[in-house]
């Protein structure tokens, strides 16, 4: 690797000089990517050597996502090489960002879940600990949203590009995983051993990917696997073509629609076939004997997609290594841990019992077994019928795959302390009290790395000036700005900051959505999945009342606010997309109108993406934290806002409570109902709608024009929305915690007037930020669950 800019400059136009399109862009985006992946090939070597040498315990994370954006900038960036990197190639003629921006992006995840793993992976390298991702590569990412009359529609992304893309195939450690057949009794070196008969097989295909630690010298290892055609014979029947379509169809998308049985089966293939490739893989490459698998190896499970790997462990020690059940059942509840994100009843993975047994027999035959030593231990325990029913692996042929995932670990996760004091005295109260050491907090993180020395290299260099360059290292030494909250200088300078990425944002959106903001307006944004919990509708329905009192009220004449949306509906989630509907067209009456256009702005950013959020955390002021108290198990967005100085408007929930815990309530606004009201108001189910609109009229105006006025067209666009909104005493609670919401943004509106107090709330709220990092996340993991080592590279 060179050492200074001008080294690169002479390596690089020696490298584009052998290329025939040496002027376009792409190229010198080919040739950048060539180099830099050299370079992090030759320390990706050298880490694997050391664990090997060292025979360190290993983590591996399994989640079915891994949300990683762009990898060349993050690349850079933890090279240390960005800068003059970026400097070499301006001096050439060529612009990083724009050659940044031609990466395809791999979206390989829809939301929270899926973006905290690529955190993760960061962390992990940067703390320089062995720890690696395990998942699938899916052909397709996320879809990419594109708005048709304000609608979302959807059209598949293909990120894969073999030619310059960062993976390597690793042709030589493929395996096969059998789906479907029948088990039969057999005998191996004189003891039985189940047989699978009349099997489906597909050829897992792992390809590599480095993953660079900061300062660049530990590269751990992100593996994803995907499907193939296997050369073992078909079974009996089985057309060859329809096999070969099926096959595809394992790593062809993220979350294929589980509508249908088709649908089901198909998700279920997705989660054996990592588990079992990764598992197998692991267990034939430890470096000890498998009764010390446990102190070698730690395996994350990230949500219970993973959660077959319970059973499937149990079977490579059992059906392949020939260990007594006790054994086998040891070491899987010393190795794997789970970590729940939700307590959303819907989000909870349930599968059916004969579509289990039908495509994964052996594997079915040992969660029975593991229900069946579960149910007999409880047995003795003086428990009702209910919370038997809590209890069960298996109830009433439907497998509850949290409930294995909790029988299988040693310890159990919640994300944020709110989300594990719910799931241990409520959602999960029956498997608490059976196990009451497993469960625990680890409140999340984000990689700080990313979201603001990457995103936000104007507020970096202030920061670092201010305070030095440590907390790039040790997040936690942002608390050092506190010196700064309150100095005059420093608050311009960071407004002037916060006003420079503002204008980068609108001329982005200038760019691409044709919409004309002004940098000088509060931006005020909520970007995340599309949600009924998240409640985008709140926002926009009190961005209508604002509207309506403009047009009827001649003396409210609000500060300017530009009020920014992105994010994806699930496509069959009807009422998320009637959301995005109605979204787009109260901007386009808003945006339109002489008069409100002056005060109000609404811009849905379309196809939100991990490069996008790079655009407009840095750029906003208010962070919209809304959800319906109790739901939202953590959030990262709001640390994501929060590192780059943005205020939290938010409720009592997930991981909010902890940045107000950190900040005060003076460098907050926090409204509405809590996580105990919402409980109540649902135990009595004593929340009725019309109630509350009956005795607003400003309330009666808005739901007027929603149900029958100008905003929906026969309501053919919003009939889901109605639906839960009055009909269906809605369970987010929207009319609720309206009037509230409201408030808040007068108080947060009188308070940015004041710009110098603001820049103040800001300036804490980054200086308190440093917890937040996944560094700190990654070394709770490490600490309390996995007992990782820190393996210092030899080459630093
Ligand atoms: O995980 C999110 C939580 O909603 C959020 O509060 C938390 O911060 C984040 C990280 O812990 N959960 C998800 O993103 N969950 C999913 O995306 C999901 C996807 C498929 C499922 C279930 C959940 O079947």
């Amino acid at each position: 690797m060179f050492s200074s800019k001008e080294r690169f400059k002479e390596n690089f136009v020696a490298r584009l000089e052998q290329r025939e399109d040496k002027e376009s862009l792409q190229t010198v985006y080919s040739v950048l990517t060539a180099m830099v992946k050299e370079w992090t090939y030759d320390d990706w070597e050298q880490t694997n050597q050391q664990y090997k040498e060292q025979k360190r315990k290993q983590l591996y994370y399994f989640s079915i996502e891994f949300l990683m954006g762009r990898i060349l900038g993050q690349n850079l960036m933890n090279l240390d090489v960005h800068g003059f990197v970026e400097e070499g190639l301006k001096e050439l003629g060529f612009d990083l960002h724009a050659i940044e921006e031609l990466e395809p992006e791999p979206g390989l995840g829809n939301g929270g879940l899926g973006r905290l793993a690529a955190c993760f992976m960061d962390s992990l390298a940067s703390l320089q600990l062995p720890g690696h991702g395990c998942g699938l590569r899916y052909k397709g990412g996320l879809f990419t949203q594109v708005f048709q009359d304000g609608f979302q529609t959807e059209q598949p992304t293909v990120w894969i590009d073999e030619k310059e893309g960062w993976g390597i195939r690793r042709e030589e450690l493929s395996l096969d995983i059998p789906f479907f057949g029948s088990i039969e009794p057999g005998i191996e070196s004189n003891r039985l051993k189940p047989v699978l008969k009349d099997a489906e097989w597909i050829k897992a295909v792992p390809y590599d990917y480095p993953i660079v630690g900061a300062a660049g010298k530990t590269v751990n290892t992100l593996r994803l696997w995907q499907a193939e055609v296997s050369s073992r014979p078909l079974p009996k029947g089985k057309p060859r073509t329809l096999y070969e379509q099926e096959t595809a169809e394992v790593t062809d998308r993220l979350y294929p629609d589980a509508s249908l049985d088709a649908g089901k089966i198909l998700r279920l293939k997705q989660q054996y076939f990592l588990c079992s490739a990764s598992l197998q893989t692991i267990v034939k490459n430890r470096d000890c004997p498998l009764s010390d698998l446990a102190r070698h190896v730690a395996i994350q499970i990230n949500d219970t997609h993973p959660a077959l790997a319970i059973p499937e462990l149990m079977r490579i020690l059992m059906d392949e290594e020939g260990m007594q059940w006790e054994e086998a059942w040891g070491i899987v509840n010393h190795t794997i841990s789970y970590t729940n994100h939700t307590i959303l009843e819907e989000a909870l993975e349930k599968w059916s019992s004969s579509l289990l047994e039908r495509l994964l027999p052996r594997i079915y035959m040992i969660i029975q077994e593991i229900d069946r030593r579960f149910k007999e231990k409880t047995q003795q325990e003086p428990l009702d019928e209910w919370q038997r029913k809590k209890l069960a692996i298996i109830e009433n042929g439907v497998v509850h795959m949290a409930t294995l995932a909790v029988v299988g670990s040693y310890k159990v996760n919640g994300v944020a302390k709110l989300h594990t004091e719910i799931l241990k005295v409520r959602e999960m109260k029956e498997l608490n009290d059976h196990f009451p050491h497993k469960f625990h907090n680890i409140t999340n993180g984000v990689a700080h790395r990313r979201w603001l020395l990457k995103a936000n290299p104007e507020l970096s260099s202030l920061i670092t000036s201010a305070v030095g360059d440590e907390w790039i290292r040790e997040p936690i030494k942002l608390h050092k700005l506190h010196r700064f909250s309150k100095d005059p200088a420093f608050l311009q300078d960071l407004q002037a900051v916060k006003i420079a990425k503002k204008r980068q944002l609108a001329d982005y959106i200038k760019t691409h959505q044709d919409i004309i903001v002004d940098p000088e307006s509060v931006f005020d944004a909520q970007i995340k999945r599309i949600h009924g919990y998240k409640r985008q509708l709140m926002n926009i329905l009190h961005i209508q009342m604002l509207y309506n009192r403009i047009l009827s009220d001649r003396s409210f004449r609000p500060y300017p606010r530009t009020f920014i949306f992105g994010g994806k509906a699930a496509p069959s989630y009807r009422y998320a997309k009637e959301v995005i509907k109605l979204i787009n067209t109260v901007a386009d009456q808003v945006n339109n109108d002489p008069l409100a256009k002056k005060h109000l702005h609404i811009v849905f950013i379309e196809d939100y993406s991990v490069s996008k959020a790079e655009k407009i955390f840095p750029a906003s002021d208010v962070s919209e934290q809304i959800s319906t108290a109790s739901k939202e198990a953590s959030g990262t967005g709001n640390m994501k806002f929060m590192m780059n100085g943005a205020i939290t408007l938010g409720t009592f929930d997930g991981a909010n409570l902890e940045i107000v815990e950190q900040v005060g309530e003076d460098n907050a606004f926090i409204f509405g109902l809590t996580a105990r009201q919402v409980m109540q108001f649902e135990k009595e189910q004593s929340y009725y709608p019309p109630d509350i609109i009956q005795h607003e009229p400003d309330l009666q105006l808005v739901m007027a024009q929603l149900l029958e006025g100008s905003l929906s067209d026969g309501e053919g666009n919003i009939s889901a929305i109605r639906n839960q909104l009055v009909d269906c005493n809605d369970p987010f609670f929207v009319l609720k915690d309206i009037q509230q919401y409201g408030k808040a943004h007068e108080r947060l509106l009188s308070a940015f007037e004041n710009s110098l107090a603001w820049q103040e709330m800001s300036v804490v709220n980054i200086a308190q930020s440093g917890i937040f990092s996944s560094d700190r996340t990654i070394q709770e993991y490490s600490d309390e669950v996995w007992q990782l080592g820190r393996v210092p590279s030899n080459l630093l």
